[in-house]
């Protein structure tokens, strides 16, 4: 059987720190499915099928990726299309606090499905998509902490449209 995982989250864009965790996660299933979901807590950039464009355009190099975007509960997906992990990543103790309480609930909805957590690369520990954004806003320079591709797309909106 396929052992499939899948990591989940807003993706609003894609960073140098969570590219990193898909490659490294990808090593260690059959198949990781990216899925670009709904934070209810958080406010959105770029739409969804912007941010799987992004996603797409720096993972073109692994081959047993999939990018997904759905509603509704992660744990119903993933019982539906036979996914048994949950990829996620940590950078801080306060990450830790965070991602506990999430797989905490996860398993309450659904005990057969696992959440694995892997620890950041210590140079994109401080990288995170709200501190990007905001530091764009103020004019500061995130070529280091983003793809290539991403940065392009910022500063396409930072100017203030599609052109
Ligand atoms: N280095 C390593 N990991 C990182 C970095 C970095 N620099 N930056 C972020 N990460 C990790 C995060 O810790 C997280 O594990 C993952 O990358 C994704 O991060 P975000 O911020 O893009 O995504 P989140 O945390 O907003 O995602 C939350 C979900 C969208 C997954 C969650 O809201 C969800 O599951 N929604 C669907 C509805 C649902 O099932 N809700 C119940 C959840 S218990």
């Amino acid at each position: 059987r396929k052992r499939k995982a899948i990591f989940a989250g807003s993706f609003d864009p894609i960073t140098n720190g969570h590219l990193d965790i898909i490659c490294r996660a990808s090593k260690l299933f059959d198949e990781l499915q990216i899925g670009v979901l709904y934070n209810p807590n958080k406010k959105g950039l770029f739409n969804f099928d912007e941010r799987v464009e992004l996603i797409k355009s720096c993972t073109k190099h692994l081959k047993n990726i999939k990018i997904v975007s759905f509603d509704g509960l992660l744990v119903n997906y993933c019982q539906d299309h036979g996914i048994d992990t949950l990829i996620r990543g940590v950078r801080t103790g306060a990450d830790i606090e965070y991602e506990l309480q999430m797989a905490h609930m996860n398993r309450e909805l659904n005990p057969n499905i696992e959440t694995i957590i892997l620890p950041t690369k210590t140079e994109y520990s401080f990288i995170s998509s709200s501190l990007i954004k905001e530091v764009l806003t103020f004019g500061g320079d995130v070529k280091n902490l983003v793809p290539e591709t991403v940065l392009d797309e910022l500063q396409r909106k930072a100017n203030g449209g599609n052109e």
